[in-house]
């Protein structure tokens, strides 16, 4: 092999190699599910959907849609919102499986219920 012959075996070998590696990551993507989303709406002193199911990975809005302030808070501390005005929002992703009961920190009779499932 000359010189020359074996650097352009060389770079041909790289650009295979490079061309795989955007194909396995084109592969990935493709793969990788679209983030789910779900949302609950906070009116009349009450979540409007109180039980929710949805898949893990899945991020879960709240919205205020009340007159007055509300909070999130996870009967297990797995999260808490700050006081949510008229308009607010507060998100959380839920990574993995389980029943997550909440409620609004300023009105304890508010509850509701995330159901997490794959
Ligand atoms: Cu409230």
């Amino acid at each position: 092999m000359t010189r020359s012959f074996r650097i352009l075996a060389f770079q041909a070998a790289a650009m295979i190699a490079c061309g795989f590696m955007m194909l396995t990551v084109a592969a990935i993507t493709k793969a990788a599910p679209a983030p789910a989303a779900a949302a609950v709406t906070i009116g009349n002193f009450t979540f409007k959907n109180p039980v929710v199911t949805v898949k893990p990975g899945t991020t879960v809005t709240w919205t205020n849609a009340d007159d007055i302030p509300h909070t999130v808070v996870s009967k297990d501390g797995v999260f808490k919102s700050r006081v949510l005005d008229t308009g607010d929002k507060f998100s959380f992703t839920f990574a993995k499986a389980g029943q997550f009961g909440y409620f609004c920190s300023l009105h304890p009779h508010m509850t509701g219920m995330i159901v997490v499932k794959a």
